[in-house]
């Protein structure tokens, strides 16, 4: 099973994470913010992940540092739990619709960190999670994995829904990119490496 559990804390955050790659889509995750919960729940169940998080922050100030360091902990965590890439099918498109939203999201799982968001027209908040939050929790979880992500919307009006349809396409796409195909031998890469 590939899986890594980290621990991290600074002085606005406390932050443990289990990751499975190879699991079932069973979570157990308490962030404080309700939808960002919901959102991490969506994503390990449509990635077959297993996941327990629980992140202990400084909400007093904002979700600003629990939202990031949480994405920096699940990129640390999906980095140490592929291990080498021996193996893997490396690139992934999935298009996931949620009501009238519809996402496309990318991933290469190249080493090398980028993402590119496009994701116009939320509002500031679903329920208390503060929406652009999202783009950082994206940026911290590529810095950290090592992997080059597009995010595309091509439309949607619902913000929830907007949100639900990128989280839920993350995980189906780091999914498949993460998963091992019998026909590959090695490091999926001419250069040896990822
Ligand atoms: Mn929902």
């Amino acid at each position: 099973m590939r899986k890594a559990s980290i621990n991290r804390k600074t002085s606005e955050t406390a932050i443990s994470a289990e990751l499975a790659l190879d699991g079932k889509g069973v979570s157990q995750i308490d962030t404080g913010i309700g939808f960002f919960d919901h959102m991490l729940t969506l994503m390990t169940k449509h990635g077959l992940f297993e996941l327990t998080l629980r992140c202990d922050g400084d909400l007093e100030v904002d979700q600003h540092h629990s939202v990031e360091d949480t994405g920096i902990v699940l990129g640390q965590a999906f980095k140490e739990a592929l291990g080498d890439k021996a193996g893997i099918t490396r690139y992934a498109s999935v298009t996931t619709p949620m009501d009238e939203a519809l996402s496309f999201i990318s991933v290469d799982v190249s080493g090398r960190p980028y993402l590119v968001y496009n994701v116009d027209g939320l509002k500031d908040k679903a329920g208390t999670f503060d929406t652009e939050l999202t783009e950082e929790f994206f940026r911290a979880f590529v810095n950290h994995a090592g992997i080059t992500l597009h995010i595309n919307l091509a439309y949607g009006s619902n913000t929830h829904h907007i949100i639900e349809s990128i989280f839920k396409g993350f995980g189906r796409v780091l999914d498949q990119a993460a998963s091992v195909s019998g026909r590959i031998e090695g490091i999926p890469s001419t250069k040896g490496s990822l």
